[in-house]
Formats: structure tokens, sequence, C-alpha cells
């Protein structure tokens, strides 16, 4: 029986874990909600929300930052030297500050919404993606090309899916050319679009929401 991963069908807190399992070769049941069929399996998570991952023997397994480390653990891509897993945990931590500014704004209607959005990027979001900016440099001139350890890892993950997700059709209010202004950013997010397991996965991937993860035309 392969684990079950429960979440709604848009990429979201679900999206880094998919492609751990992808990249890693492992079979998992993807399970999706709508928000109308989410109703009756809401009472069954651990804390009310998803994703949750499923066991064998039924237990759940919510939080997306425990479920990612467990998937990454199972598929080999979290760093086995403390000191890399650190360092892979310090982008991911820098990432979800990132998204996290941006969290009031979901609720706000359109206009506000847009102008929300624009006013963190000209602020405190645009100077966190110019010091991931710096890391991704660094990374590329001395490590290897990749966050930690010198190889790929669940921080690179996450990096990729964080830099796609946020010019996606969800984003309203982001510019779909973002990442123009960050041409290192455009080249790792790129570099990992084009790696075979995550480019075969969006490759077969049509909907609208995934369309800003697959490699640059
Ligand atoms: N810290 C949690 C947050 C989970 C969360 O906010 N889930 C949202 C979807 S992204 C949810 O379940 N919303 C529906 C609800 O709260 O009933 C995580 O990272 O897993």
């Amino acid at each position: 029986m392969p684990l079950k991963l429960h979440y709604f069908a848009g990429p979201g807190r679900a999206e880094v874990s998919r492609l751990l399992f992808t990249i890693g070769g492992i079979p998992f049941e993807d399970v999706t909600y709508t928000f109308a069929t989410y109703g009756e399996f809401k009472p069954k998570t651990p804390f009310g929300q998803v994703p949750v991952l499923e066991f064998e023997d039924g237990r759940m397994l919510a939080q997306s930052g425990a479920i990612d480390r467990y998937v990454a653990k199972l598929a080999g891509l979290y760093p086995e030297d403390p000191k890399d897993a650190a360092f892979a945990d310090m982008v991911v931590f820098h990432m979800n500050d990132f998204m996290d500014l941006f969290s009031p704004t979901w609720q706000m209607p359109a206009e506000e919404k847009v102008k929300a959005r624009q006013d963190i990027l000209a602020g405190k979001g645009g100077d966190k993606l110019k010091a991931l900016e710096k890391i991704i440099e660094k990374a590329e001139a001395e490590g290897g090309g990749y966050v930690a350890g010198g190889k790929l890892s669940f921080g690179d993950v996450v990096v990729y899916t964080y830099l796609s997700g946020i010019t996606s059709s969800a984003m309203d209010g982001i510019p779909k050319d973002l990442l123009n202004a960050y041409p290192a950013l455009k080249a790792f997010r790129n570099k990992l679009a084009n790696h075979p397991a995550i480019k075969a996965y969006y490759a077969a991937k049509t909907d609208d929401s995934r369309a800003s993860y697959k490699p640059d035309p």
C-alpha cells in the first residue's frame, strides 16, 4: 500500500512532497480534494488542516514541514551530514519567511491585494529575494550548484517550488516575469525545472496553476 498524501489539487503546501516522492521514484497516492469534498476529511486530520500524509497503519502526519522532511529522508534528499542538513533547512526557513510576508494578502479584495503584493516585493520581499540570490550565486560558484552538500537536496526543491509558485496564476499582482530582475534565481529555477524527473512531472500537468513550474520557453 503506497503512502497517501491528502491535499487540494493545486500545488500549495503539498507540492514539495509530491516532487520529493517523484524525484525519489517512490510511489504514493495523491489524494486530492475540492472545497466541497474536503469537509468530510477535515475532522480526520490532526489539526483540521491539510496536507496530511497517511501511513499504512492509518496514522496521519500533519504539518507540511514535517511531511517534507520525512519524504526527503525516504527519497535520499535530506542531507545526512548535520551541517549540510542545517544549511538546507536555513534556506527552507528563509523561503517560509518570504512566503509568510504574503499571508495577510490572501483574504484582501482584488485591488488591495495587488497593491499589497507589489509593496511587499518593493520592500521586505525584494530584500529576501536579493539575499536568496546571493546564496544561490555562492552555491553556483562554490557549492556545486546546490544549496547544501554539493548535491541536490530538499532545500533546492523548496527554492524551486516557491520560485515557481510565486509567479503562478494563484499569485495575482505578482509580475509573471518577476525573476527577470533576479537572473541567478531565474537560472537556478530553470535548472531545477529541467531536472529529468521534475520536467517529466510537469510535462504531464496541464493545469494553469502549474504552468510557471515548467522550464523557461
Ligand atoms: N502549518 C501548516 C498549515 C496548513 C494549512 O494552512 N493548510 C490549509 C491549506 S494550505 C488548510 O488546510 N486549509 C483548510 C482548513 O484550514 O480547513 C502546514 O504547513 O501544513
